[in-house]
């Protein structure tokens, strides 16, 4: 065993290029021309090949460090045998079989003609790319595209570049289309331009077809790398092309960028184009439902999973996955779009929140007849005055008198709210919504209670804005008119408490000296542990209970 170097062959004009992906790790067994890095310009990537097979001994470059011919990558244990002799700087050199990088013939130094009308864009000089698939398109017809602008991206087995345009104008005419083969010289395009044309290199065609002038696309900088990367590209090995340690699906050096910038991890995107070919509509498509909260990233689920198809938190047990088919007749349906979006804020909020929950009971015995009371003076006027309407009032009492239940955490900060804005929870045929009502302090129990129904109403007919549900500052959930006893309300982030209200009853009270029948109001407090403490949520309910047993208090 020998102890080899293996160094970035001759990559033609790719210089100070960043390692974008480590294929290999030390202890891996490679075998020759596996593919060791992934180095990227500004529009190429390519894949360095190993000179030789063995074990990866030492890596010796890291994900962004530039490299250019000669760069030390890694040093291989390596049969002696089958390593080829070093190159000049003692490497392991580029893959025997490479010929040398060919050049990209140099962009035009002045221009042959103006007032150029129409052009075809050819493909360059790219080396040993021949038919080679395109893989996407940039344009259409009709696109104003600027110099240097892609056009295109070609494919081979290990490596992509896209195409530039080499002069501004207007595309006339596509003449590629995905999957069309493409090598040196083939038309992409016809454009019309003003621009001066460049001479067109030597070993490219001019066009015998256009009227006038005609450009053949010259190579630019941004182009000359892939070529040279036919030669560093070993042949396609199906096996290495799978799987190996760290890789990325394919994407275009455009596509991966973009997804570096926006913090996307590549290899979590499902790729539409050829052999799962990650595009840029794919990328977008990934964002959007990531934002939309439809999908998760890896990381995301590790943090905080969302929704019975997540993953575990760490150390949990991942959602069992039963066919129920087995046991039974089933029918599926999709969750509708209110389930999903408060399924998912549900989700969040029950694991990042530490809830605790304190039950108490209020008697509302004289405020239930004097609810019934207003209701029969005001049936005529339409208005019906609920329990809930009495609730929302004492609340805002209570969080004048309590204010860190009228808060949201905001980093290392309390944010305390001098406005009073009351959610209600509203139970639709479609799914939860809480609407709100804005500056409950101000307002009388019969313009709370009116509000509240106009909401109620807009909510079963799912015609609530967004503004009419949102600003809430505490909200009430309210299953007084379908009954129960308690329950542990889900906190609505980012506020700090939720008051959960049952069914009344009457029970037996003891007045000191017998048991009298009182109409009896069960209250759950659900706060948030890291703003409130025990004794101030049991106050709080304290306070409330006394409030809804006699209003009059909230004169003391
Ligand atoms: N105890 C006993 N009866 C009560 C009551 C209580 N706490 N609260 C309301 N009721 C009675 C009302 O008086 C009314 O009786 P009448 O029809 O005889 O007048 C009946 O129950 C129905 O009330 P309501 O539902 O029309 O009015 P509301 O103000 O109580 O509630 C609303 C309005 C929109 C909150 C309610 O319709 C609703 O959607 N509740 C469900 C909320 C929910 O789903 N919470 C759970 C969230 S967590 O998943």
């Amino acid at each position: 065993m020998a102890l080899v170097e293996v160094r970035v062959p001759d990559i033609g004009d790719f210089k100070d290029v960043a390692v974008i992906e480590l294929l290999v790790r030390p202890g891996d067994t490679i075998k020759a021309e596996q593919s060791l890095v992934t180095v990227e310009s500004d529009k190429a990537s390519m894949e360095i090949p190993s000179s030789a097979g063995g074990v990866v001994k030492e890596l010796k470059v890291a994900l962004g460090d530039k490299v250019s011919e000669g760069a030390l990558l890694l040093t291989l244990e390596s049969d002696a045998a089958a390593a080829p002799a070093p190159g000049p700087a003692g490497a392991a050199a580029a893959p025997a079989a490479a010929p040398s990088a060919p050049r990209p013939a140099p962009a035009a130094a002045a221009p042959a003609s103006r007032a150029v009308t129409m052009a075809e864009l050819r493909v360059p000089d790219i080396g040993d790319f021949k038919d080679v698939a395109v893989i996407e398109v940039f344009v259409k017809p009709g696109d104003s595209v600027r110099l240097e602008q892609s056009l295109i991206t070609v494919e081979s087995d290990k490596a992509s570049m896209e195409i530039p345009a080499t002069m501004a104008g207007v595309i006339r005419e596509l003449r590629v289309a995905l999957g069309d083969k493409v090598s040196q010289g083939s038309v992409v395009a016809l454009i019309e331009t003003t621009e001066a044309a460049p001479s067109a290199p030597a070993a490219v065609p001019a066009s015998v077809a256009a009227p006038a002038p005609v450009v053949a696309l010259v190579a630019t900088s941004t182009v000359s790398a892939p070529a040279a990367s036919s030669v560093a590209v070993p042949p396609h090995d199906p096996a290495a092309a799978q799987a190996q340690p760290g890789q990325l699906p394919h994407a275009s050096p455009s596509v991966r960028r973009f997804a570096r910038e926006l913090g996307v991890p590549l290899n979590e995107v499902k790729g539409s184009g050829p052999k799962g070919r990650v595009t840029h509509d794919d990328l977008r498509g990934f964002v959007k439902a990531v934002m939309a909260g439809t999908t998760r990233t890896a990381a995301q689920q590790a943090s905080a999973p969302v929704g019975a198809a997540a993953g575990a938190l760490p150390g949990l047990l991942p959602w069992p996955q039963v066919d129920f088919a087995k046991f039974g007749a089933i029918e599926r349906k999709d969750l509708s779009r209110i389930k999903k979006i408060s399924g998912a804020n549900l989700h969040r909020n029950w694991v990042m929140i530490p809830h605790v929950t304190n039950h108490d009971d209020a008697d509302i015995t004289d405020l239930e007849a004097f609810r019934v009371q207003l209701n029969k003076e005001h049936e005529r006027a339409g208005i019906k005055v609920t329990m809930l309407a009495f609730l929302i009032k004492a609340s805002v009492f209570a969080l004048k008198q309590f204010p860190e239940f009228n808060a949201s955490i905001d980093g290392d900060q309390l944010v305390l709210k001098r406005y009073f804005h009351i959610g209600f929870a509203a139970d639709t045929p479609n799914g939860l919504v809480v609407p709100v009502v804005k500056d409950a302090d101000q307002k009388g129990i019969l313009a709370i209670s009116q509000e509240m129904s106009t909401l109620a109403a807009k909510a079963r007919e799912g015609k609530l804005a967004p503004s009419d549900m949102s600003g809430g500052c505490f909200s009430i959930s309210s299953l007084g008119g379908i009954g129960g006893r308690y329950f542990t309300p889900i906190i609505n982030a980012p506020e700090v408490s939720i008051l959960g209200v049952c069914r009344s009853s009457t029970e037996p009270r003891w007045d000191g000296k017998q048991f009298v029948p009182r109409l009896i109001l069960p209250l759950s407090l659900s706060w948030d542990h890291r703003v409130i403490d025990g004794a101030a949520a049991a106050r709080f309910n304290a306070y409330l209970a006394s409030l809804l047993a006699d209003f009059r208090r909230v004169l003391l």
